[in-house]
């Protein structure tokens, strides 16, 4: 089986320090982080970034301030900022990061309910103006996808021109408003997507490990971190995001599959290497 690309979603745009004080604000904290996870197998830095009172922020110079923190710290970690920012954001407060072309982004392909009365919008112009922007930067979109009917849409912007193949996409399982975190929903979206494509899976809360031992049988990859988990197990709190990778990295090695090293995740996901 190909080798396994981990993930670490290191910081998000809704967790704070009051649900784990170690999820990372300042960019010190969050470099910090980063190399944490990178040194313990993450190839990919899914990255948002914060002000320091803890607020999301999709500020551009935020986000280089960061990136140039993790370059220097991890050196061939690839960098994927979220455009996703926070729930309420514009599309164009969102879409700053890609301006500093990274080798990937994350591009949500459908509107969500998140919790509460909050929605995480994303409109059907909203995905093709993204997609579009990201095409012509040269930038691979990470497919975010909170339900099956968002594999629909990625197809079909796909065949419209405004996402390129091999497409690699992320089924985000167990949000209040998506899909659930079960085995037969797992299948269900990984045989959906189209030959080719390459998928990672991301588990929310309790979901986090069980989805990660599916997905690495199952020959996809995982995502881990704070934005989605802050528990190592049941009750106790990760001491750190590399914390939260190590468990992966435990986990694969055990059902017997080695880990990607950044290089390799860029072939795997067709990067320039
Ligand atoms: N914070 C969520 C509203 C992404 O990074 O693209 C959106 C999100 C998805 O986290
Ligand atoms: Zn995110």
């Amino acid at each position: 089986m190909e080798k396994l690309i981990i993930t670490a979603a290191i910081c998000g745009a809704e967790v704070t320090k009051k649900h784990n004080i170690n999820v990372p604000y300042t960019v010190e904290e969050i470099a910090k982080e980063a190399q944490l996870a990178y040194e313990a197998g993450a190839s990919i830095i899914h990255l948002h970034v914060r002000n320091d009172d803890g607020t999301p922020t999709q500020d551009i110079n935020r986000f280089k301030q960061c990136i140039d923190a993790i370059k220097e710290r991890c050196k061939d970690v690839i960098i994927q900022p979220s455009t996703g920012g926070a729930v309420g954001m514009s599309n164009e407060e969102r879409l700053q990061p890609i301006y500093l072309k990274p080798e990937m982004a994350t591009l949500d392909c459908g509107t969500c309910n998140f919790g509460g009365d909050d929605i995480f919008v994303n409109t059907e112009n909203t995905i093709k103006e993204f997609g579009q922007k990201m095409l012509k930067l040269g930038i691979k979109p990470e497919l975010e996808v909170f339900d099956k009917g968002m594999i629909d849409m990625a197809i079909r912007l796909h065949n419209k021109g405004y996402i390129k193949a091999p497409m690699h996409y992320n089924f985000v399982l167990g949000v209040n408003g998506g899909i659930s975190a079960t085995a037969r929903d797992l299948v269900f979206m990984a045989e959906s997507i189209p030959k080719g494509s390459t998928f990672t899976v991301t588990g929310i809360g309790k979901n986090q490990f069980p989805m990660a031992a599916l997905s690495i049988v199952m020959g996809g990859h995982v995502r881990v971190g704070f934005e989605d988990n802050v528990y190592i197990s049941k009750g106790v709190l990760a001491k750190s995001n590399g914390e939260l990778v190590d468990k992966v990295v435990k986990i694969s090695r055990e059902l017997g599959r080695e880990i990607a090293s950044p290089q390799e995740a860029r072939k795997i996901l067709g990067l320039k290497e």
